[in-house]
């Protein structure tokens, strides 16, 4: 087993009061911090899709350490409830794309007919530009292969983003410092014309003062969707640092009018990028900053943030948090759960499972996990989890009210005899009714504990050993 990269990061409760100061948000207790949404890597350039009742994030992976936007692969995350989010892991990188040399930036995925197309901008090894590649997948976590064997456009321009309109139309937008739209057939995967550049006017997309090359406030990272017939454009401006910017139009290709900041410069990273869902009769803004210990403008975070449009479909000013969304929704802990499923967590890292999808790793003591808003009901009795160790003297604490709070249930881990020779272990609980957060402890000696792939509730009335089923997709 390599010990990952990214241990610098493992005590994110104990310095994010500094991360927080540092970026200039409002200190609060970090058990009860939801922002960043994930603490075991950094994550940027958030695309949210909304698929059978669950919101599927698209990110790219700024590598530990990074000095420049160095970024090899995207993540996928999904979460019901907008607080608790599983790792999907990576179902696609520069890897996926034969003709791709480097440079895994902004994209977005979309769903057509069942399968689900991912836009992407990389590097063309042949050519040395940027060039945007299309990833195809039949479900939302992949994995994605190279849906052409080449680019889908190329005139060395980023950040791709995708709306089909009601007409079945699919428009595929992007561009810096130029915004262009081409429009897709309905095999999302060839286009009929030519690219047109969209006029970048100061009507259409606000006034930049100066910068002779670039008059108006667009740079990068377009997100074009449709809401109530009006087609909103919300995008990175200025730079740098950049806010995030929008205009509307009563057509997909304008003409634009320019409306004003949806965030300002916040949050410790010259860049921010924008992705925008209604969710379970919410609204909700990704974006992302350098939050996390050891962040900046290329080790960078996804955030997100609840709103409500004003009623003439105008979108209200958004700051940054770091307490997140209210949940949208409970978790059943009585059906198998994910252990990479989490609210917040401290210590751990997550890696791909011999049993599917990926579990929970690299455990050292004292390391914890927190599940958000969780639906015990009339109260739970025991409480099995999945788990492999090479060590003795492992065990999970089930702990309510913070990582230190009370201890309600204990298992211990047996020796598997491999990091991914699982095993299932059960223990009583006690005190557990309402809703309220869960926290995961790992405790034990020194060095990695063990590891989980999942874990269930059982109550009363239901079997306590669960049987093993297949991971969330
Ligand atoms: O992540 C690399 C680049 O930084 C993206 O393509 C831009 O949108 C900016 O976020």
């Amino acid at each position: 087993m390599t010990p990952p990269t990214a241990r610098f990061r493992a005590r994110v409760a104990a310095l994010l009061g500094l991360a927080l100061a540092v970026t200039g948000f409002t200190a609060i207790t970090p058990a009860k911090a939801d922002n960043p949404i994930v603490q075991h890597i950094y994550t940027a350039d958030p695309a949210p899709l909304v698929h059978n009742g669950r919101v599927y994030l698209y990110t790219g992976h700024d590598e530990d350490g990074s000095t420049y936007f160095t970024m090899k692969e995207w993540r996928v995350w999904s979460s019901a409830d907008m607080v608790n989010w599983t790792d999907h892991g990576s179902p696609m990188n520069v890897g996926t794309f034969s003709w791709a040399s480097k440079d895994a930036w902004a994209g977005q995925a979309v769903e057509r007919n069942g399968k689900f197309y991912w836009y992407v901008p990389v590097v063309n090894r042949a050519t040395g530009r940027m060039a945007i590649g299309v990833g195809v997948a039949d479900s939302p976590t992949g994995p994605f292969r190279d849906a052409i064997g080449r680019p889908l456009v190329e005139n060395g321009e980023i950040d791709p983003t995708v709306m089909i309109d009601d007409s079945g139309q699919a428009y595929l937008y992007w561009g810096n410092p130029n915004l262009w739209y081409v429009k897709l057939n309905s095999d999302m995967i060839s286009y009929s014309g030519s690219a047109a550049k969209i006029p970048l006017t100061t009507a259409g997309f606000g006034t930049r003062t100066g910068d002779a090359n670039r008059p108006t406030l667009y740079e990068e990272g377009p997100w074009v969707y449709k809401r109530n017939g009006l087609y909103y454009n919300v995008f990175a401006a200025k730079c740098c640092s950049e806010f995030i910017a929008y205009s509307t139009a009563t057509s997909p290709t304008g003409p634009w009018t320019y409306r004003g900041t949806v965030m300002p410069t916040q949050g410790g990273s010259f860049t921010n990028h924008a992705g925008v869902v209604d969710f379970k009769g919410g609204s909700y803004f990704f974006y992302h900053n350098g939050a996390l210990p050891g962040g900046g403008g290329y080790t960078r975070s996804v955030g997100v943030e609840k709103f409500s449009y004003n009623s003439d479909g105008s979108i209200p000013t958004i700051s940054m948090s770091s307490g997140g969304p209210p949940p949208a929704d409970t978790l059943n802990p009585y059906t198998r759960q994910e252990a990479e499923t989490v609210a917040w967590s401290s210590g751990i890292e997550t890696e791909v499972s011999s049993e599917g999808g990926m579990n929970v790793g690299y455990i050292d003591n004292g390391d914890y996990l927190k599940v958000k808003n969780v639906a015990f009901g009339g109260g739970a009795t025991s409480f099995s989890a999945r788990v492999a160790s090479t060590v003795s003297g492992a065990s999970v604490e089930v702990r309510t009210g913070s990582q230190n709070g009370t201890v309600v249930g204990r298992c211990s881990v047996p020796n598997t005899g491999g990091w991914q020779n699982w095993t299932t272990v059960t223990c009583p609980v006690s005190g557990l009714s309402g809703t309220q957060d869960l926290y995961l402890r790992f405790a034990g000696g020194s060095g990695y504990l063990l590891n989980v792939n999942w874990w269930q509730f059982g109550a009363a009335s239901t079997a306590a050993v669960p049987r093993s089923g297949l991971p969330v997709r």
